[in-house]
Order: C-alpha cells, then sequence, then structure tokens
C-alpha cells in the first residue's frame, strides 16, 4: 500500500503525476488555489477546460499540466459548506474518491491534493481533514499502484489540521 504526507507547501510547485484543483462548477477558474494552478499552468489549461463544459461537485475531470510540474490537473469542484445538512460530507467525500479513480486511471503513482472546500467554500477544516485523511487511506488501499498521496497544506494552521485527525485516528 502506497504512503500518505501531510506537507506544508505551494501545490503548484509539486512534481508529482497528478495534483488536485479545488475547482468550481465552471471549471473555467476563480480564486484561491484554482486561479494559482491556473496562473501556473499557462493558458493552455483554461483552452482545455473550456471544452470540458464544467463538471458537478463532487465529480473531477482530468487535464494535461501544461507548464506545471505536475503531468496532469485533477479538477474538482467541492461542496459550499451550507451547515452540513446538504449533503456536504458525502460531496466531500466523493471528490477525493473521484480523483484518486481517476489518477488510477490515468497511470498516476503520485498524487497531491490542496484542502478542498476549506477556503472560499468555508467547510469547517477540522471536519473536512477527518474525511479527506480517511477517502485518501481508503483510495490507497484500494489501488495498490498509487504510490504516495500528499495533502499540500497552505498554512501551518492547515497542516495542523491534519496531522491531529492522523495522530487522533492513530489511537
Ligand atoms: N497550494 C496549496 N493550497 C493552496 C494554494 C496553493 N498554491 N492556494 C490556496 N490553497 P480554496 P475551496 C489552499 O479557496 O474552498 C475558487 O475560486 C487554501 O488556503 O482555494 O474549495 C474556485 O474556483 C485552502 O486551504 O478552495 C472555487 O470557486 C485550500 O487551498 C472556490 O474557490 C482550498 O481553498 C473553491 O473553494
Amino acid at each position: 500500500m502506497g504512503i500518505f504526507k501531510i506537507e506544508t507547501g505551494d501545490i503548484t510547485t509539486y512534481h508529482v503525476d497528478a495534483i488536485a484543483n479545488a475547482a468550481n462548477c465552471s471549471l473555467l477558474g476563480g480564486g484561491g488555489v484554482d486561479e494559482a494552478i491556473h496562473r501556473a499552468a499557462g493558458p493552455g489549461l483554461l483552452n482545455e477546460c473550456r471544452a470540458l463544459g464544467g463538471c458537478e461537485t463532487g465529480q473531477a475531470k482530468i487535464t494535461k499540466g501544461y507548464q506545471l510540474p505536475a503531468k496532469y490537473v485533477l479538477h474538482t469542484p467541492g461542496p459550499v459548506w451550507n451547515g452540513g445538512a446538504f449533503g456536504e460530507a458525502e460531496l466531500l467525500k466523493s471528490c477525493y474518491e473521484n480523483c484518486i479513480r481517476l489518477a488510477h486511471e490515468n497511470g498516476c503513482r503520485t498524487v497531491a491534493f490542496p484542502s478542498i472546500s476549506t477556503g472560499i467554500y468555508g467547510y469547517p477544516l477540522e471536519q473536512a481533514a477527518e474525511i479527506a485523511v480517511k477517502t485518501i487511506y481508503e483510495g490507497l488501499e484500494k489501488y495498490p499502484d498509487i504510490e504516495e498521496i500528499i495533502m499540500v497544506c497552505f498554512s501551518e494552521r492547515v497542516e495542523k489540521a491534519y496531522k491531529k485527525v492522523c495522530y487522533d485516528s492513530a489511537g
């Protein structure tokens, strides 16, 4: 089974087979990590995204990475936090599941994720981290060809939240 790592960093600099993008349903760019990925990838990414016809919340679509060091981008619109009674947890889980499945289908061995939905979309960090960590471990178990999944945190606060989930679940 592959390994899971939690690091602080900028996902646009990661030399991995695929990075995930916390996108919106238009797949045409936005703020946060989405903006950083489009800026670093260059205009080829937006061109390819235009042809995808958007993406539903919780689903994922793959493109090339263009000028990014990563070969592919897994675009996934996370749920907007609405209090928790609108299927947010299932949708967030499905973002990670669909990205990992797509990575596997495209022969990726190394994958990096940002903390989906916990920025502009307002998902409570601790709850999102629990779902992300659990679903990533399930993906590593399901697809032994994936060697490494990295959660790339943009701040120490985010890194701490993810590490806490790992320590707590390790008992
Ligand atoms: N590397 C890693 N993580 C980053 C980076 C980076 N370069 N930049 C930001 N983050 P957000 P969301 C972190 O808001 O909540 C966009 O407009 C950030 O600190 O990017 O899913 C989309 O188009 C936070 O921890 O995504 C959508 O409209 C995490 O990435 C909407 O925002 C996610 O924050 C999606 O909102």
